[in-house]
């Protein structure tokens, strides 16, 4: 489904987020940025080795990557121009401040497009894999964090945000989340 807020559009899929021809996709990668398991896997093998070099000098530069930052890389040889890495939290059962560090996954990797003049964004559905978030709460955080920085920041000029999921529950996720904000 697609709704606009302002003159952004949100766009749902199911897919591949590594096929996706946007200015940035958004990695659900770790602190430590040398790759792994999930989408953060699927990112590093289809983009290529470029990607894990600028990880390493981003990580000899700031240490590690903290819970809900994010920095941008080359996109390697995927159609994307870049990617957007963020570490998203894990998921202990909801008391430990995992909506906010979520939300803040997607506020600083918008900020690192905002800040490159990126106008094109696809964003996998962060913590939901490996790191255990429920599906539905990320979905919420997820619309309610993007929608929330689109308003608050007018001059990001931001034409197309997707919400990618791997799944089509996932999908069906985000867009029950979208429809209860429209
Ligand atoms: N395209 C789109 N979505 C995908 C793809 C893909 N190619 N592959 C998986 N997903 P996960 P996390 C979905 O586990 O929970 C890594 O080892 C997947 O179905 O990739 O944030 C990192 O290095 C799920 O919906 O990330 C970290 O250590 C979503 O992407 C850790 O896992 C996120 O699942 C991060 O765990």
């Amino acid at each position: 489904m697609e709704i606009s807020i302002g003159k952004t559009k949100l766009k749902t899929i199911t897919g591949d987020i590594t096929t996706q021809s946007t200015d940035a996709i958004v990695n659900a990668a770790n602190s430590g940025l040398m790759g792994g398991g999930g989408v953060d896997g699927a990112i590093h093998r289809a983009g290529g080795t470029a990607i894990l070099e600028d990880c390493k000098k981003i990580i000899a530069k700031i240490g590690r990557l903290p819970t809900g930052e994010a920095v941008i890389t080359t996109a390697g040889n995927m159609p994307s121009k870049h990617v957007i890495h963020t570490a998203g939290p894990v998921w202990h059962g909801g008391g430990q401040n995992e909506e906010k560090k979520l939300k803040n996954c997607y506020a600083e990797s918008l900020k690192v497009a905002m800040d490159n003049g990126l106008k094109t964004i696809a964003f996998p559905s962060v913590s939901t894999g490996i790191y255990g978030y429920p599906v539905n709460r990320a979905s919420d955080a997820a619309v309610e964090a993007v929608i929330d920085f689109i308003k608050k920041n007018p001059g990001a000029l931001f034409e197309q945000v997707i919400f990618c999921g791997f799944d089509s529950n996932t999908e069906k996720e985000y867009a029950r989340a979208l429809k209860e904000r429209i």
